[in-house]
């Protein structure tokens, strides 16, 4: 064991999920390292500890894997429970964490950011209930960074990580497990595969596309193997260092060929994508997309349906920038619905204390208390037992939806690769204007409340708050704005817009007209094209 001279490196403050950087400054003297002691020593050492080990493939995953191995023996670790060739899906990795009784997990992954030499890697740390360390763990692993003076690592060969089975480095314990099994086994205790399996020796056609990252031998397993869908249907099923240059986010953009697919003429009855690191999805069917708000909706509603979730549901939780319709689905079934922060490790104190059943995000998110994580296979898998018990397909569930619960009419805008400094002064202009727009018009509506959204968390009372701007309509209907927090370069602005439009009215309508004048309302409220010189957004979904 070496101990290495090191100083502190600026900027290892991790975001809405995890830290991020560009795979060269990953890549660079020391950061790595440098990060990962801090999380050791952020969560009070790794000595005697057990923790799990993965990632989605990308470029550096492999080096990063066996450095962290490295380091982890260094710190004195019991043992480390790796997938083999370091991969695991965010979610597998923590369902492991759960199933083993993990002191907590290092993923490394960047989601839905580009991999590659030039792209894109990052780290997240997961605790011992499975979800994305606390606020409060991350701002302990933030002020390690900013003091560190030394790591620890040990000099040794690399693990072989090819197959499943026992190795040692010094004297920690290195369990290389197939990555996909027991995360396979866990979904047949939620789902009814036999009715889902009915459904494909039916005939019913799937396409999942894996876009080349991690979820491709997750699906495959389970929905060619395990349920019969015909074999093909997963596509782009082989993680690839770069994602074979695909851009694995899920959306309408990103996912463009998919969409194409279930648009044709002959396309399959249900089409999926996933992301980087397997813990989201979108969910199609024969030209129909499913927004992620109304994802969440549908699952809520329907989960009765499903073998795991028949006795109902304790409460759900989506993110503040997520559509109401959940909320809708929640008031019919009289359960708690709660409106946290945007990122997963605000839903771990509700799933913890069993408060919430379910959980959802607007960014293609979806998950129940399963694991400690949005859930992209898990999801897909919901939408199919589903349609199995209901035997009908993705567009008229989602008609029967809105027809019961009304439509909420949703869009997010992303403008992308803007100035930091313009960004952040056009929020702080709008800031400064929050007070005085109650009461105003805008869009041809009322302004009935506007303020930066704030959260106290209902389980330990911990405060967020700086979580995004809300001008709150008196119809319902809504603009949010809010700043990324995942990007490795410049600024991305989030715009979100939502009304609402009740069972009797007219549903059908394409969201960027029955929104634009809420759109319009949006643009002239945050003045986007004199701060930022633009006017159309590079990413709608
Ligand atoms: C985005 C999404 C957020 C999600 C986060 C991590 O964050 O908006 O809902 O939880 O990504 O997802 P931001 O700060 O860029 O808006 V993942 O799948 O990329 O780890
Ligand atoms: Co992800």
């Amino acid at each position: 064991m070496t101990i290495i001279t090191t100083a502190p490196i600026d900027g290892q403050k991790p975001g809405t999920s995890g830290l991020r950087k560009k795979t060269r400054v990953f890549m660079g003297p020391h950061y790595l390292e440098n990060f990962v002691q801090a999380i050791f020593n952020g969560i009070g050492g790794a000595e005697g500890k057990t923790f799990v080990l993965g990632g989605d493939g990308r470029y550096f995953n492999d080096r990063a894997a066996q450095v962290i191995l490295r380091m982890a023996a260094a710190n004195g670790a019991a043992r480390v429970i790796v997938g083999a060739g370091a991969i695991l899906s965010t979610p597998a990795a923590s369902h492991l964490i759960r199933a083993r009784g993990a002191d907590g997990g290092l993923i490394l992954s960047a989601s839905h950011n580009p991999g590659g030499e030039d792209e894109d890697f990052g780290v997240k740390f997961n605790s011992a209930n499975g979800g994305p360390a606390s606020e409060a763990v991350t701002e302990a692993i933030y002020a390690q960074t900013r003091g560190l003076r030394t790591y620890r690592i040990s000099e040794a060969q690399d693990v072989d990580l090819t197959g499943a089975g026992e190795r040692r480095l010094g004297a920690t314990v290195v369990e290389v497990v197939d990555p996909v099994a027991a995360y396979a086994d866990l979904m047949e205790t939620i789902f009814d595969f036999a009715a889902i399996r009915a459904m494909f020796d039916a005939g019913f056609a799937l396409r999942f596309d894996a876009m080349n990252a991690v979820t491709g031998p997750y699906a495959r397993e389970i929905l060619e193997h395990r349920l019969g869908a015909a074999r093909g249907s997963v596509v782009n099923a082989v993680p690839l260092p770069d994602f074979g240059g695909m851009h694995p986010d899920p959306n309408p953009t990103w996912a463009r060929d998919l969409v194409a697919v279930l648009n044709g003429a002959g396309g399959p009855d249900f089409g999926a994508a996933s992301d980087g690191d397997g813990d989201r999805n979108m969910i199609l069917g024969p030209g129909v997309y499913v927004s992620p708000s109304d994802s969440l909706a549908v699952l809520a509603a329907n989960a009765h349906l499903v073998p795991a979730y028949a006795g109902g549901l304790k409460g759900v939780a989506r993110s503040m920038p997520t559509s109401a319709a959940v909320d809708r689905v929640a008031a019919a079934l009289g359960i708690e619905c709660f409106e946290t922060p945007t990122g997963w490790k605000f839903f771990g104190n509700l799933l913890d204390a069993g408060r919430v059943t379910l959980c959802g995000e607007e960014s293609f998110g979806t998950g129940s208390d399963h694991v400690r994580e949005k859930d992209g296979i898990w999801a897909v898998l919901m939408w199919l037992n589903i349609l199995a018990a209901r035997g009908e397909g993705v567009g008229a569930v989602l008609a029967a939806h809105w027809a019961r619960f009304g439509r909420n009419y949703y869009s997010r805008h992303d403008f992308e690769g803007l100035d930091t400094g313009a960004a952040e002064a056009m929020l702080a202009a709008l800031r400064a204007r929050l007070p005085d727009l109650a009461g105003a018009e805008a869009g041809g509506r009322r302004i009935r409340a506007a303020d930066e959204f704030s959260y106290a968390d209902p389980v330990d009372g911990s405060i967020a708050s700086g979580q995004g701007l809300r001008i709150l309509f008196e119809d319902g209907a809504r603009i949010v704005l809010r700043l990324s927090g995942t990007g490795t370069a410049g600024a991305t602005l989030r715009l979100y817009l939502e009304r609402y439009e009740g069972p009797g009215g007219d549903l059908g309508l394409d969201p960027q007209v029955a929104l634009a004048p809420i759109i319009r309302a949006a643009h002239e409220l945050a003045g986007i094209g004199a701060h930022l010189g633009r006017s159309t957004p590079d990413v709608i979904s």
